[in-house]
């Protein structure tokens, strides 16, 4: 008798009509073989799937490009389908289930003709925890079978997971013919199933990422009492030894996983990796909260990512000696076969090929790699690995920082009254949109908790289960919100990345109740003096214009808020509302 999980792939084999099916197991020799299949085989826009870079410089190291209209998030073409659209919110784009199947099942059908479909059992999260959950994708390019088998924890563990099962996520997935107008990224949470065709790219490809482990998950974390996050785990250490667990939500590119690999500047103080990206949160057997990564790897993105900047990034990208590591869309150097992208050093090398594969010839606003363009490297060759990423239980939380990118207006770091009050704070986030996605960059746009293009259903229902979760645990963390990007003539304030280390040392302080703080309409906010500022070079006049609430700019920014929490109508909590009074009213007066 075939399993549940047999007899779904031989459906999706019925509709699709692959030549061949291969089931992965996820291993590293597996890799180096689909990579050949790639190199030989298989065609994008009529270019090998993957590229050898210098071995010699970037061990185990690939390059991958995408179909030039092919290179980010299509949130217009990304559908979460119910029954009733009320259930999707303003949030999503919306689908009626059966409808949605119907249109893109005839675009699935045959769609593998010629190809092979790769069978990719995967789990989310690490094998003995209990909140890890398995799935399958199914898919027809080996770039995709390969970067999630780097992801993911990809093979047997997970197939013994799903065993006779019917209860695993189930992901179909085709580039089908790469034509915009033939793409939809579609989600139907309450069958845990999401069905993507006409994208090879990310977000849209690697169906265990946002996919499943936001849309679906967060879907199944309302069902079932907790929270799938677009969140980076870090332990930060502190001179005396202890780990302080935090949590931050930034939106797409906007610093999660710089933050996530932080290289101090602060003597004695030390962060540690445990994710980049997605954070699941539940209550632990001692009532506290408690965060799994349920990924495996990076998918970061590579302008400006540097030795100065990212430095162990750096190192995690040329440790790939049992690893393989992916590039995609990022330049080449001819004359060396090394991957170059924006910010990656001082000197634009002369002999290049741009992120589509052409003669590279600089020209005003043109990149040589593209804005979005990423690598994909394993989570195990990074340094700053922290010794609880394994740990199935997960690590328990004492902060959470939602942040945005805001060139205006939003304090460096603010810390909430309390946790509906740090619900609200999360709510009212807004941020300046991104190459991560298609949309227009830099549009202010609200981002509640950074989730707005991930929450798999109705974000009223959603900040309702923020406030419900909150009465559930002990030790409720304190929230804060942070903002590295605020600018004066078109300088940045602040010097970030390494140096927001003394950013993490304020949010520590108040955890541990050394230092007090200011209340302002916003939050507490620091006394300057409490910054540690020693062997920072920044004038005392910028520090204050990092804090400084200009009242005028705050009346658009209420008034924007008042907007987009009105489009949830009647289903938006009244405690949001009440907060949102408090707010304004202490703004005005
Ligand atoms: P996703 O993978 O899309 O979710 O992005 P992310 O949130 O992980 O963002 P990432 O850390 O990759 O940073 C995105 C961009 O912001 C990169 O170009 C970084 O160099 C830049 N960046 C990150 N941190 C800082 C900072 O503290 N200050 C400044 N000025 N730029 C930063
Ligand atoms: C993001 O856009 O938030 C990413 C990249 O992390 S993607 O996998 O494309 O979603
Ligand atoms: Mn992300």
């Amino acid at each position: 008798m075939a399993t549940a999980l047999e007899k779904w792939v031989n459906e999706q084999a019925e509709l699709t009509k692959p030549d061949k099916i291969y089931w992965c197991d996820g291993s590293e020799e597996e890799k180096h073989r689909l990579i050949e299949t790639g190199k030989k085989e298989e065609k994008i826009n009529g270019n090998p799937v993957f590229f050898q870079l210098n071995h010699k410089l970037w061990p185990n190291a690939y390059l991958h490009r995408s179909h030039p209209s092919d290179v980010a998030r299509t949130e217009h073409l990304t559908y979460v389908c119910y029954p009733e659209k009320e259930d999707a919110g303003p949030n999503n784009n919306w689908m009626g289930a059966e409808e949605a199947k119907a249109k893109i099942r005839k675009l699935f059908d045959g769609c593998m003709k010629g190809r092979t479909m790769y069978v990719l059992p995967y789990l989310m999260g690490h094998p003995d925890s209990p909140y890890a959950k398995p799935s399958v994708q199914v898919t027809d390019i080996s770039y995709v079978a390969v970067s999630m088998g780097i992801m993911t924890r990809m093979g047997k563990k997970a197939l013994e997971r799903i065993g006779s099962s019917e209860n695993f996520g189930k992901g179909l997935h085709s580039i089908g013919d790469l034509n915009p107008e033939k793409r939809f990224i579609m989600h139907f949470p309450r069958e845990n199933l999401v069905q993507s065709i006409g994208s090879g790219y990310g977000g849209n490809a690697l169906l265990g990422k946002k996919c499943f482990s936001l849309r679906i998950a967060s879907y199944l974390g309302l069902q079932q009492g907790w929270l799938a996050e677009h969140m980076l785990i870090i332990g930060v250490e502190t001179p005396t030894g202890k780990i302080h667990y935090i949590l931050a939500a930034f939106p797409s590119a906007c610093g999660k996983t710089n933050l996530a690999m932080l290289e101090s500047t602060l003597p004695g103080y030390k962060v540690w990796t445990l994710g980049d990206d997605i954070a699941w949160i539940n209550i632990g057997p001692d009532g506290r909260l408690y965060a799994i990564n349920p990924e495996a790897g990076f998918f970061g993105v590579a302008p400006g990512t540097s030795i100065k900047t990212n430095p162990n990034m750096m190192k995690t990208l040329k440790a790939g000696t049992c690893y393989t590591t992916l590039f995609t869309n990022v330049a080449l150097n001819l004359k060396t076969n090394e991957p170059w992208w924006e910010g990656i050093n001082e000197d634009t090398p002369e002999n290049m090929l741009d992120w589509q594969g052409k003669e590279f010839i600089p020209a005003q606003g043109k990149t040589a790699a593209h804005p979005n363009s990423r690598f994909t490297v394993s989570i195990k060759q990074c340094p700053t690995i922290s010794s609880e990423f394994d740990n199935p239980a997960g690590v328990p939380i004492s902060a959470i920082i939602f942040g945005g990118k805001r060139t205006q207006m939003i304090p460096l770091v603010s810390e909430s009254f309390d946790w509906i009050n740090g619900v609200f704070s999360g709510a009212r986030m807004g941020s300046e949109t991104t190459a991560a996605a298609t949309n227009k960059v830099g549009v202010l746009r609200r981002d509640p908790m950074a989730m707005l293009p991930f929450c798999g259903y109705n974000m009223a229902d959603y900040f309702r289960h923020w406030i419900e979760f909150g009465k559930k645990f002990n030790n409720p963390p304190k929230i804060f919100s942070v903002n590295w990007f605020r600018k004066d003539d078109n300088e940045f304030l602040w010097p970030g990345f390494g140096e927001n280390i003394r950013v993490l040392k304020w949010i520590i302080d108040r955890i541990e109740e050394k230092v007090g703080a200011k209340e302002t309409p916003v939050g507490f906010i620091p006394d300057i003096n409490d910054i540690e500022t020693s062997g920072l070079d920044i004038p005392e006049e910028n520090l204050k214009k990092l804090f400084e609430i200009k009242k005028d700019e705050w009346t658009e920014e209420i008034n924007d808020i008042e907007k987009f929490f009105s489009r949830f109508g009647k289903r938006m909590p009244q405690e949001i509302w009440k907060e949102f009074e408090k707010f304004k009213n202490h703004l005005q007066s």
